[in-house]
């Protein structure tokens, strides 16, 4: 018997495949179609197990659908943009396109080692002009339509990759890339405006039945949508007095979804970055360790703060506000566990029925009043049916968040609590009814934060002139290319370069500066999957004809770590 000899049989096959075009597709053929992806590498090296694994599966399926009869389209290519490129080039004075390509070269190589059945025609690199300028293009349509916006806001600043992240991209307080801890910072920064597709995201989750039931789950964890109610507090003046006739900016609003507990609110509670919580204490004794707390906040990320299970801190701010149920003055404190952009920044607290606040009431020493209960707790016999408080504070372990019924909380004493619940729909009514409330949906998404300080991204079309403001790049003159000459080991960036920034209106005609800030990569990998389907378009991102008669990709191969990221920013 012929002992097999991988290295002079694989190589003659290989090149056998490669003549006879077996793995290109033929868009003619009548075959039902099929498309198997794998998730597209970044060119970081040669390739790793970790591919070899990944990419197996991927090859595994599509020959077994073109042994099947299907006609197969199985492409790959490279994401290629992103800052390991830029920061090998800064340690060996190179230039990313440089060792992008190199690894690319490589990579290849050892793809077409491994025998994979790929259709090389069709090959997508991210940062190729002709693909790039499609994703800027992309860019133009979404602004055109409403869908990208510049906005100043507290965002997350990874110190040591010196840009700044989506919120997808921190982990628990971290950089997802370096590990680095993440802070807040206030920049203006360009936004897709994925919330508008909030509801619509998270309904046809639904649609997606071969979706792994776990990255379904992720992806509506992420959306977090809540139903509950914004509820007017009235603030009171710097005495402690409570206006007569309170006007606009006497009232602090908070979103709840349990306004059936607001009897039990001890408290309240503003995120450090609440808009005007330096006039809250402007000029007391107060503002100072206000102050101290909110720089010392700036440390914790919206993550780490919206699962609330760091240590808590905070400050008491001097300031009270009135319940709009019962008339209570309560103390207004500011703590890092409450995020400015969720709901309104403005928590009315109730540590008997939220963990949260009830950890802070114990570091703090703030009442825990008992409104809410379940029919087997000792205190029922003495408080059930009790409308006024008898009792302020109460020994528990900690909070109670289950259904129960309501007691020491009015007339609505005796009613089911909770979620959802009758008392929680009897107080919005009754809080509607004063003009102290309204029923509201809040979702956890935020807009994606798409700009980044980075050279080796692709270029946002946009130009700042002084007499037009922000304007588009006329499509006409896309792609807007990098410029090859800079040296990013001298500290050269976007913004310091010396000819990229210099431009004209397209406007005016004036003297204007192009916009330096480069798109997150995941723009590149959002939509690459429909460039395979029509690669050499040179008119459009793709034929919306080629693009259908393939979509939806059948089988999708890659790691559950983009559950979040790229499978929520491709949909
Ligand atoms: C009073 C209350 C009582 C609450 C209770 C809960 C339990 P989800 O379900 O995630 O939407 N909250 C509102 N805005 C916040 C912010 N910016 N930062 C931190 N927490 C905030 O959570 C809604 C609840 O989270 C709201 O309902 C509010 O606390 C808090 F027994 O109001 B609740
Ligand atoms: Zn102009």
């Amino acid at each position: 018997m012929k002992p097999y000899n991988p290295h002079e049989i694989e190589p003659r096959l290989q090149l056998q495949w490669e003549e006879a075009g077996l793995y290109s597709v033929d868009e003619n053929s009548d075959k039902p179609r099929k498309y198997v992806l794998e998730m597209f590498p970044y060119p970081s090296g040669d390739i790793h197990m970790g591919h070899v694994s990944n990419y197996t599966y991927g090859d595994v399926v599509a020959r077994y659908s073109k042994m099947r009869g299907f006609n197969v389209l199985h492409p790959m290519g490279w994401d290629a943009f992103g800052l390991p490129a830029e920061n090998a080039a800064i340690k060996h004075h190179s230039h990313p396109a440089l060792w992008t390509y190199q690894n690319i070269d490589t990579q290849r190589a050892s793809f077409k080692r491994m025998g994979f059945s790929y259709d090389w025609d069709r090959t997508v690199v991210a940062c190729d002009p002709e693909y790039y300028r499609w994703g800027q293009w992309i860019f133009l349509k979404f602004w055109e339509r409403g869908l990208v916006e510049r906005r100043n806001s507290p965002v997350n600043w990874c110190p040591s990759c010196a840009t700044v992240l989506a919120n997808e991209q921190v982990t628990e307080g971290r950089c997802w890339r370096c590990n680095s801890e993440v802070e807040k910072r206030d920049l203006t920064q360009w936004y897709f405006k994925i919330t508008d597709y909030a509801q619509e995201l998270l309904d046809d989750l639904d649609q997606l039945t071969g979706w792994p039931e776990r990255v379904k789950q992720q992806q509506a964890n992420w959306i977090g949508r809540s139903e509950g109610a914004n509820v007017d507090f009235i603030l009171c003046d710097m005495a402690g007095n409570a206006p007569a006739e309170p006007a606009e900016d006497d009232i602090i609003t908070v979103f709840t979804t349990r306004a059936d507990t607001l009897f039990g609110c001890s408290f309240f509670v503003l995120a450090p970055e609440y808009k005007g919580l330096q006039a809250l204490v402007a000029g007391t004794e107060y503002e100072q360790p206000v102050m101290d707390l909110v720089e010392a906040a700036k440390k914790v990320s919206a993550v780490e703060r919206a699962q609330g299970d760091h240590e808590k801190h905070g400050a008491f701010t001097g300031r009270y506000v009135v319940n709009p149920i019962n008339g209570e003055k309560v103390p207004i404190w500011v703590a890092d566990y409450v995020v400015a952009d969720y709901g309104t920044g403005a928590v009315m607290a109730v540590p008997c029925g939220d963990q949260r606040d009830f950890e802070f009431a114990r570091k703090y020493n703030l009442p825990i009043i008992p409104i809410i209960l379940g029919e087997d707790d000792p205190l029922f016999p003495q408080l059930s049916g009790q409308q006024g408080r008898v009792v302020t504070e109460v020994d528990w372990p900690q909070a109670y968040a289950a259904e129960g019924i309501l007691v020491q909380s009015g007339p609505y004493t005796g009613l089911v609590g909770g979620k959802h619940s009758e008392g929680e729909a009897a107080i919005v009514a009754a809080l509607e009814e004063m003009g102290r409330g309204k029923r509201t949906v809040e979702f956890r998404l935020r807009d994606w934060l798409i700009s980044r300080q980075r050279y080796w991204g692709n270029p946002i079309p946009a130009i700042h002139c002084p007499q037009c403001g922000v304007v588009p790049v006329p499509e006409e003159d896309l792609p807007v290319r990098l410029p090859e000459d800079i040296d990013l080991a001298a500290g050269e960036t976007l913004a310091t370069h010396a000819g990229f920034a210099d431009c004209t209106c397209p406007k005016c005609g004036g003297k204007a500066r192009r916009e330096t800030d480069t798109m997150d990569t995941f723009t590149c990998s959002s939509w690459y999957y429909m460039r395979y389907t029509d690669p050499h378009n040179v008119h459009a991102p793709f034929d919306p004809a080629k693009t259908n008669a393939w979509m939806p990709v059948d089988q999708y191969i890659g790691g559950i770590e983009h559950a979040i990221l790229h499978l929520l920013y491709s949909r």
